[in-house]
This record gives C-alpha cells, structure tokens and sequence, in this order.
C-alpha cells in the first residue's frame, strides 16, 4: 500500500477513541508524518526488545524501557541485533539537523534513528505518543514521520525563590517537558523572597536568606549535590540547565545576608496602592511586590559579590548560559542599571558562558558582546520594550520570546482557576497560549535573531508539584508546539492542536502529570 499524505492530527478531530482505528496525534506537530491508516499496525507487547544498533544508543535503549514503561506498563526487555515484528529498533546515524530523528513504525516493527542522540531519544518520546491501548493491545498507527525542531532554544523556567521545590519535584517538571521535546530548563534561583543555591564563598546566603518562601510557606535551598544531580538527570534527558542570579533588583534576599552591598527597600507606591506585603530592611520579604530592592551599584563591593557567584555558579554548570537577570529594576536610576548590566553581564562573560538577560537591559548602551535577551513584554509591544530587545541583535545577541500575555504559564486558564494570577492581560486561555508566533512580535527582528521560546512559570500561588502541572499542563504544550513545529505545516492550527492534545490526557494521567483539564479540550 502505497503511504497517503495525511494531515498529522487530523484523524485525531474526528470523534475521540473510535472503534477500531489509530490515532497518531504527537506533539509538538511533527515537521511531516504520513500515516496509512489502511496499513497494520506496529503492536508493542510483552515480547518487545528495544535494540540499540550503536553503542551511543544504549543510554536511549535504557531510557525508552523507562518511558514505554510507564507509558504501557510492559516491562520491555534490551538488546541488538535484528528486529522482530512487536520490536523497537534505535538507530543514530549523523548527517540530519541537530536533534531530528525519523520514525517509522508498521507491521514489521518500530525503527527510530536519531542524527545525535537528542534527536534518538525525540523519536522514542513521539512513539510513547503514538501508542495507543486498542482491545487491550497497545498499538501504534503504520506512520512515517521526519523531524526536525524549528529552533534551537526550547525552554520552560520554573521559579524556584518565590517557593522552594525540592529536587524530585524539579526532575518530574524535566520529564514532562522533555516529553514535549523541550530542551532547556531554566531556574530562577534567587529573588526577594530568597536565595536557592548553596555558594561556598558566601555561606550566609543560604544560611541567613534562604528558609522562608512567599505566604508564610517553608524554604529551602539547593546544595551543589542537589543542583548537579538535576544538572545530570536533565542532561539524560537532553535538556541544558540554564541558571538566572536576578540582580540587580529581585535581592532583597541577598540584604538579608550582606547588607552592606544591599540599598534599603523603596516602598514603591504600587505596592502601597495594591497593598501587598511592605518590605522592611532586614526581613525576610513574604509578599507579592516586585521591584523594591537593589543592590548597591556604586559600591566594589557589590562587583565583588557578583564575581563569587557568577564564578561558583559557571563552574556548576556546564551549560553555555547563566542569566543574570535585570528585570523590573524600579528601584534603580537609568544610568545606575545601564552600568552595572554592562559590568555584570561582562563578568558572566569572562567565564565563558554567554550572558542572557530580560529584555530591560537593552537599555545599557555597553552589554558584553553577544548578551542573549529575553523579551517579556506583551504580543503588541508597550513603550520601548520592543526598542530594547533590538538592541540585543544589533549588540550580536540572539532573542528569547517569552511574551507574558501568551507564554506565561502563571497566569489563571479563566476566571474560575484557583491558582495564578491575571496581571499580563490575563486569564490566559489555552488556545491564547497557543496562537501566537514568535517572529512577528518585535518589528525589525530578523528572524535569525531569535533564538527560541520559553515559557515562564512564575510560583508566587505555587506550593506543590501538582499546582506546577496543573498550570504549565495542557499550555506548556502549545510552547512546545511553537518553539519545535513549522509555522506552515498542515496540521498547525488551534482546532487540530487540540485533537491532538485531547489524545495526551491517559499518556499524562499514566505519567503522573497532574494536568488542568480544561473544557477548551476534548479529553478522551
Ligand atoms: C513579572 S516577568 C516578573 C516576576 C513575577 C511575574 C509574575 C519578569 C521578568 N518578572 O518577578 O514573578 O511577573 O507573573
């Protein structure tokens, strides 16, 4: 039978769980798949050997037992060698684009072949999607799939000041976006409510500003054990662990430490008007305000201080960025904040990793070369916001779109969700999530300046792993969909994207992904 071009999904928008035929809903879309409906199916069954055909495949063998695992409840088997009907078989053979796999499953078996490892172990998540439980047999639809991601820069933040998440509960955040081909894992380490990771050259962060969260809640911090075990286990799920040290605003925190770098806190009147939390010098801050504190600018000292962390922190990480924040510097003068973005992100240049900061430091005219900015302003740009993030690009730095109104997975689904909050034009709806693309936000940004998208997990209302899940789950996804899928493939679209999603919900219940089920989708 010869394959028929089919619209990926577009079973998928027909009823849910009909009788007798596949769906082959993935997601992110993939850059092109053919399915044959009339085809047999690829059956995985008690029997299957996940076969590593090279030596760099074994650790993908291992981790795809892990995944089918827990997607099927078989308990598969590894070896090498040839293929049988119900086997998986791994190949990596270079030469595509970084991180592109092919996939082909039938009556014959399932074959994935990665071009790196990244891409192998992308293939092996997109047949965990494709499996489906049929008579109690679990299937997979005869489909021929090449992919490739759309951008280099795939990435969830989860803020880790605002409340403390233990180390387990980062490692099931890796595994639900490194299900959705999500490669980067950005921590926003420290904030006015408190510092998360041990620094031996300044052991009073962690001991003096460390033990309280937001609302009255438990702190915590990571040891270098804590942070180099989720460096390593994100790594084995190919995502890169990108550090931020907000300065210099976001510390008050750091005062509580070292108040000899820290500025007393300015009571800003937005913080009188929505009355939240006053900060007083001194104390732990509990509340909501952002924007209030600031290290000394003027004061070697600071420079000095900056220099321990960003040194100790390059050297835990082996990852090409640190993010050394610059967002919402209210208690800053212009000139002040100019200065010492430029000063700070040439310091994280010196150890040769390249700065990323949010997009407000486009406004100091003397950056280290090659500064990544992070955008976080609205679809339609407000103020200079969008002049700014221009100066990354004409600076030799690439753009991270993080639009708040779109990408910000802390914002309430509507107005009946408990957690979140709705500053960013929000609620923020899934298909809102959804329906956005990145290039056509900032005028002037050529496209080859961005460098991905992120999506951003604020925890102010967060306590638990399942509030992190039932935010960042279905919306995380739409992420996903537009930092890996081409913006033109048939298949792209809201009404197919929720099919395919409405497909995930037993993958995710099986998972442990605790996801918000929205009424925008049709859950099977
Ligand atoms: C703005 S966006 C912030 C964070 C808050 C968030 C809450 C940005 C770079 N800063 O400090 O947590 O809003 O949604």
């Amino acid at each position: 039978t010869a394959l028929a071009a089919c619209t990926p999904g577009s079973a998928a928008s027909g009823p849910p769980h009909r009788e007798g035929s596949l769906v082959t809903a993935v997601v992110p879309l993939p850059a092109s798949q053919k399915t044959d409906a009339s085809a047999p199916a690829f059956s995985l069954d008690a029997t299957s050997t996940i076969r590593a055909h090279a030596t760099d495949a074994e650790a993908t063998a291992k981790l795809a037992v892990q995944l089918l695992g827990t997607a099927t409840g078989l308990k598969l088997a590894t070896g090498t060698g040839e293929g049988g009907a119900h086997d998986v078989v791994l190949k990596i053979v270079a030469g595509g684009p970084a991180e592109s796999y092919t996939l082909r499953t039938g009556a014959r078996g399932a074959t994935v072949t990665g071009a790196d490892e990244a891409g192998l172990f992308y293939g092996v998540q997109t047949l965990v999607q494709l499996l489906h439980d049929r008579d109690g047999q679990w299937e997979a639809a005869a489909t021929d799939i090449a992919d490739h991601p759309r951008f280099a820069y795939r990435g969830a933040m989860l803020d880790i000041a605002r409340h403390f998440f233990p180390v387990d509960v980062v490692k099931h955040y890796i595994d639900g976006a490194a299900s959705l081909k999500l490669n980067i894992l950005h921590l926003h380490l420290t904030d006015d409510q408190g510092w998360r990771i041990q620094i031996d050259s300044r052991p009073k962060l962690t001991e003096l500003a460390s033990t309280t969260s937001m609302s009255g809640d438990p702190g915590g911090f990571y040891t270098e054990a804590d942070y180099a075990e989720i460096v390593a286990y994100a790594a084995s799920r190919h995502m890169t662990v990108v550090p931020e040290i907000d300065l210099p605003g976001h510390t008050h925190a750091i005062g509580l430490a070292y108040p000899e770098i820290a500025e007393p806190p300015v009571v800003l009147p937005e913080i009188v008007q929505w009355k939240q939390e006053i900060p007083v010098e001194g104390k732990p801050y509990t509340g909501f305000g952002v924007g209030f504190s600031s290290l000394k600018i003027h004061d070697e000292a600071t420079y000095a201080f900056v220099e321990d962390v960003v040194r100790e922190l390059a050297a835990m990480t082996p990852g090409p960025y640190l993010h050394i924040g610059g967002d919402e510097p209210h208690a800053v003068a212009p000139a002040d904040y100019a200065e010492f973005m430029s000063r700070v992100t040439k310091i994280v240049a010196a150890t040769g990793k390249t700065p990323i900061a949010w997009h407000e430091a486009g406004a100091s005219p003397d950056l280290a070369h090659g500064t990544i900015g992070q955008y976080w302003n609205y679809l339609v740009p407000q103020a200079d916001n969008a002049a700014k993030t221009l100066e990354f690009a004409k600076n030799g730095g690439k753009v991270i779109m993080s639009p708040a109104d779109v990408a910000y997975l802390d914002m309430k689904y509507d107005d009946s969700t408990t957690l979140g909050l709705t500053w960013a034009d929000g609620p923020t709806s899934v298909q809102r999530s959804y329906e956005w693309e990145p290039t056509k936000i900032v005028d002037g940004l050529s496209p080859d300046a961005i460098l991905g998208v992120e999506a951003p997990l604020w925890s102010e209302t967060l306590r638990t792993s399942g509030d992190i899940d039932s935010m960042a789950f279905p919306r995380l996804a739409s992420a996903a969909e537009v930092a890996w899928s081409p913006e033109t493939a048939a298949g792209r679209g809201w009404d197919p994207f929720r099919a395919r999603v409405a497909q995930l919900g037993p993958l995710w219940t099986r998972e442990g992904i605790h996801y918000d089920a929205s009424p925008e989708i049709a859950w099977i």
